[in-house]
């Protein structure tokens, strides 16, 4: 795809990019959205259904064997060319950010230095009681207890009608309303307060930019939206900076 002049040059000048990525941005690592349907012994609940701390607290054996199961499939697929391309875009540009909707850790992986998370990492468990961070459990136990309290073990992740990390979210509210450039990359932008994010970019006049192989509701508000998969448009757009 040609990528606009004015997008290249926008990221030549830019001091600052900020990445705010979704599900789409791990889709080519074999990672399944949230708008693919459930598989498997999940196939008839919806992921919303499932990642709230009613459906835990009703049946922790079955969110926490989804969870387990996903923790095991993620550990099986490696980053993508479209995370690739955001490490490698750190030895060009000053500053990226990434803020990532996403649990899956790829960005880490993928070598990200500055990545805020939203939505916490299928990667940490926290106690449900005590909220605190557990880096040892039974893996006997299904779900397995807290060993400092017994209470119930949870995926250190935020849930449907949880509120988001106060401290990260902060970090990603001043990342998107001081970059010069924002990606919205992968993301349907249905998810609040998150999807209200890029906003904050169009409001104080970063160029933004869209790389979505679909049109989504945020489209029309960025300065240029480019159809295609990530791990394709991600490494177009870093030639023009080379
Ligand atoms: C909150 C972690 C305050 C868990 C996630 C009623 C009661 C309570 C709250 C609400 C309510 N009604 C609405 C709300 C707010 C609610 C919300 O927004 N609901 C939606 C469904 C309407 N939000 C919340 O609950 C948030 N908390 O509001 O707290 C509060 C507190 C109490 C009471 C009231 C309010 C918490 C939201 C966080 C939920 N946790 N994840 C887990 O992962 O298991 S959200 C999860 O879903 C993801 O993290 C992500 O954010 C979201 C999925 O969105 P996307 O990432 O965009 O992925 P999606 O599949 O949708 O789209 C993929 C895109 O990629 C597509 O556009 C596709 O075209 C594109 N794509 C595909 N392939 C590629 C590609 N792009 C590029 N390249 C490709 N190759």
């Amino acid at each position: 795809m040609d990528i606009p002049v004015n997008l290249c040059n926008r990221l030549k000048a830019a001091r600052h990019v900020v990445a705010f990525t979704g599900a789409g941005m791990s889709a080519e690592s074999g990672v399944p959205t949230f708008r693919d349907s459930q598989t498997g012994l999940w196939s008839n609940f919806r992921a919303e259904d499932l990642a709230t701390p009613h459906a835990f607290l009703k049946n922790p054996v079955i969110v926490w064997q989804w969870y387990a199961s996903r923790r095991e499939a993620i550990s099986k697929v490696q980053p993508n060319r479209g995370h690739l391309a955001l490490v490698q875009l750190q030895t060009m540009i000053e500053k990226v950010t990434v803020v990532t909707q996403n649990i899956d850790n790829l960005h880490k992986r993928a070598g990200q230095e500055i990545v805020v998370e939203l939505h916490g990492n299928i990667e940490r468990v926290k106690c449900f009681e005590e909220n605190r961070v557990v880096d040892r459990f039974s893996p006997d136990e299904v779900p397995p207890t807290c060993p400092f309290c017994g209470g119930l073990l949870r995926p250190d992740v935020v849930w449907f009608g949880e509120l988001l990390p106060a401290e990260e979210f902060k970090r990603a509210e001043d990342a998107c309303g001081q970059c010069d450039v924002l990606l919205v990359i992968g993301t349907s932008g249905v998810v609040y307060p998150a999807a209200a994010l890029p906003q904050l970019a169009v409001q104080s006049g970063a160029y933004v930019v869209e790389v979505n192989p679909e049109r989504t509701p945020f489209s029309r508000h960025a300065d240029v939206s480019l159809q295609g998969p990530s791990g394709k448009l991600l490494p177009e757009i870093l030639e023009c900076l080379m």
